[in-house]
């Protein structure tokens, strides 16, 4: 009965090529550009190999995943209207997070007769765990560079301090987000090749400058800055994210007034 299941799930599972690939990216590109988000293609297996195994993802390792990240026009592109048209002040879940999942839902629309599964950035495993580590996933589809302490030559820090790592976007710096990701269950694509992210820093400096940066004065912005950038938040976004999530209804009630 085992071997049978099996089986079963085996026989489930679709070999596409790259042109196929190349469809789905199309539809993916068709529900989320327009919101301003971004898709980058990768396997489950290269995602695995890096994390711990509390953190594996359970599919196949040719398994397609795209991670899905959010550009600075995200904001007037899919969460003003979000939040104007659709109203989300009733409900108690944060009103960013209800704008993911309703644009995580449209993909799901797209491919009607495929089983796809989202996950959010901030969906977390009983356990309390992320249900996934989007920077990893970021850097192993070649989106983003994560840089993270250990790629340090001198680390200057007490062993004993966190020191959390970060990502840079080739083209936004740090001005953007990493939203999820939308796994394929039932599609394996053993053509595609790995990306190697861009190196976006060229010294240790820099490096512990990024990291001094994120970790002691996110607040301040200026880890996204780190280098020069196509598109940074506006004015509008900065003052969205830097007022306290409890306070943020007032600010909705204001946009949709101006609306
Ligand atoms: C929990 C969390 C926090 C916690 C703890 C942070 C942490 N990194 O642990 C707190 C509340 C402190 C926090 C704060 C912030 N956060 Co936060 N946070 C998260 C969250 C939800 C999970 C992170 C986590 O728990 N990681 C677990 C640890 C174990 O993962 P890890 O350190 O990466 O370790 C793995 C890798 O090292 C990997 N690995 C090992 N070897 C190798 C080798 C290679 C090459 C690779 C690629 C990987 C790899 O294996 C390890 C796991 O086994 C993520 C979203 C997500 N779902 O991933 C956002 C996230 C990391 N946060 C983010 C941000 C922006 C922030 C803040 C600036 C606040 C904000 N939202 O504006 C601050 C900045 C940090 C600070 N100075 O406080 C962004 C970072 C974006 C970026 N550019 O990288 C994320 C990705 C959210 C998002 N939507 O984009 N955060």
């Amino acid at each position: 009965m085992q071997n049978q299941e099996v089986m079963e799930k085996t026989e489930e599972i679709k070999k596409i090529s790259l042109v196929e690939l190349k469809e789905i990216s199309i539809k993916l590109d068709l529900v989320l550009t327009p919101c301003g988000f971004e898709f980058h293609p990768f396997k489950v297996g290269w995602y695995n190999e890096q994390v711990a195994k509390s953190f594996c993802l359970p599919y196949h390792e040719d398994t397609l995943v795209y991670v899905v990240i959010s550009t600075p026009s995200m904001f007037e592109k899919a969460f003003l209207p979000f939040v104007t048209e659709l109203g989300c002040l009733k409900s108690t879940q944060d009103p960013l997070d209800q704008c993911m999942v309703h644009c995580f839902s449209g993909i799901k629309k797209a491919f009607p007769s495929e089983s796809v599964i989202t996950i959010h950035d901030f969906e977390l495993s009983p356990s309390r765990r992320p249900k996934v580590l989007v920077q990893t996933a970021g850097h192993v589809a070649g989106a983003v560079r994560y840089y993270q302490r250990k790629d340090l030559k001198s680390d200057p820090w007490d062993p004993k301090k966190k020191v959390f790592g970060v990502c840079l976007h080739p083209l936004y710096g740090g001005w953007f987000a990493l939203r999820g990701v939308v796994i394929f269950p039932q599609v394996v694509c053993p053509e595609l090749k790995p990306q190697k992210p861009k190196d976006i820093l060229q010294s240790d400096e820099e490096l512990l400058d990024l990291l001094k940066r994120y970790n002691d004065h996110w607040q301040d912005w200026t880890f996204r800055d780190i280098i020069p950038v196509r598109e940074r938040y506006s004015e509008q976004q900065k003052e969205y994210f830097s007022t306290k999530p409890g306070e943020r209804k007032v600010l909705i009630e204001k946009y949709c007034i101006q609306s």
